[in-house]
């Protein structure tokens, strides 16, 4: 056990799950920001995955899962093998489908899905083509989901609008004492911020329609099986209500750096076009079918806002003094602010390129 496993009584954790009577081993697992992510490895039967829901982040737990069970219910229904395709929840012995232990955190278990792989970086067309066809297909297979039944489980979570006000009342306060030194940074995103509201005032005009979408589509929350073939969407704590050019965004912002979101070294974030448009045609291969023109001219928008919005993030929680995110050295939320604004400028350069690809493979679509 290291310190991070010591921290919990996971014998009695475990103990309010219906899993039956195992001996686990247990490990921290995967490079998520948010949750605490265990794998427990049975000497005799199955395995599981626990997850320490952050509750600094998420506020409404109950909310947060009910929005689980309804959308993983509505995703097996659909699916011709629920249990590998699909998150499974396991059930508490309360009823319902998470617990606290004794020191007041939230905990849930899904089962392990096996031989499956999680990316941070993505570098052959085939994985970025499965990622477009599994987060396009995500968002259609949700399309008849009622959306009053979601809760939001973070209110405004990716509107930018509010992203900016935050960002604005952390600079006032200066909690971490850092603005100083980070103004020209703070200068390059004022000087964006009037045209990444796009979006926003779209939505509001009723031009963008709201669909369920997953918010939060990072590469690294999808599973892939040993072919690099798409078996699951993963993360389904932020899908609620949201405009589908968010999703594309994200996807497109984990997909098309040769390099990782924190990367130190500036000069190693190209872009790689291939791969978006191994995306673009596996996303738009599942969502031609619904998607409405302004949506297919507003997936472009989506790439600009979603790394300037990450930035903006990052660096609201670098001066708050990193209260939100993960972070593994002193400096950590700056390092990805600065590679969010570099891939941003690299995204800015070859706009037109990127824009010509949607269009092309849309219309070869159609
Ligand atoms: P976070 O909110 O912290 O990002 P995730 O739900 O994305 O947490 O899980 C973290 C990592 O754990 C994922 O990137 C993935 O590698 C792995 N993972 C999550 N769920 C499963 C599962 N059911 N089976 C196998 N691996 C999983
Ligand atoms: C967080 O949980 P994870 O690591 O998949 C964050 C996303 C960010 C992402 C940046 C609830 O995602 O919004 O885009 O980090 N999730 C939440 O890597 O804030
Ligand atoms: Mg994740």
């Amino acid at each position: 056990m290291n310190n991070k496993t010591k921290a919990y009584n996971f014998p009695y954790i475990i103990s309010r799950f219906k899993v039956g009577e195992g001996i686990f081993d247990i490990a921290p697992f995967g490079s998520g920001h948010i949750n605490d992510t265990f794998l427990l490895k049975s000497t005799v039967g199955d395995d599981y995955l626990l997850q320490k829901i952050n509750h600094f982040v998420f506020k409404d737990i109950d909310g947060l899962m009910n929005n689980m069970v309804y959308v993983t219910n509505h995703l097996k229904q659909k699916s011709a093998n629920p249990q590998s395709e699909v998150l499974t929840l396991i059930e508490c012995k309360n009823g319902k489908y998470y617990c606290q232990d004794e020191l007041g955190n939230y905990w849930r278990m899904t089962t392990f899905l096996h031989n499956t792989k999680s990316y941070d970086l993505v570098t052959t067309p085939k994985q970025a083509h499965q990622g477009g066809v599994a987060f396009g297909r995500f968002q259609y297979l949700l399309c008849d989901f009622q959306p009053g039944m979601l809760v939001d489980t973070i209110p405004n979570f990716l509107n930018i609008e509010k992203r900016l006000n935050d960002l604005n009342e952390t600079i006032r306060a200066d909690k971490a004492g850092r603005v100083e030194s980070v103004l020209p940074e703070l200068d390059f995103l004022q000087s964006r911020a009037d045209s990444m509201n796009e979006i926003l005032q779209l939505g509001k005009a009723g031009i963008l329609p709201l669909r369920i979408t997953h918010n939060d589509t990072k590469f690294n929350n999808i599973l892939l099986n040993q072919k690099d073939e798409i078996q699951c969407v993963i993360d389904l704590d932020t899908v609620m209500p949201g405009y589908v050019a968010y999703d594309f965004g994200d996807a497109i912002r984990s997909i098309i750096s040769t390099a990782t979101e924190d990367e130190k070294d500036l000069a190693a974030i190209q872009l790689n076009i291939p791969l978006f448009e191994a995306f673009t045609k596996g996303y738009l291969s599942q969502t031609v079918s619904f998607l409405t023109e302004p949506e297919v001219k507003s997936l472009i928008k989506g790439v600009l806002l979603l790394p300037y919005m990450q930035a903006v993030r990052f660096l609201t929680d670098y001066l708050n003094g990193d209260v939100y995110y993960k972070i593994h050295f002193t400096g950590h939320n700056l390092q990805r602010t600065l590679a969010q604004m570099q891939l941003l400028k690299m995204l800015e350069t070859n706009k037109e390129k990127l824009i010509g690809i949607i269009e092309s493979e849309y219309l070869s679509l159609k």
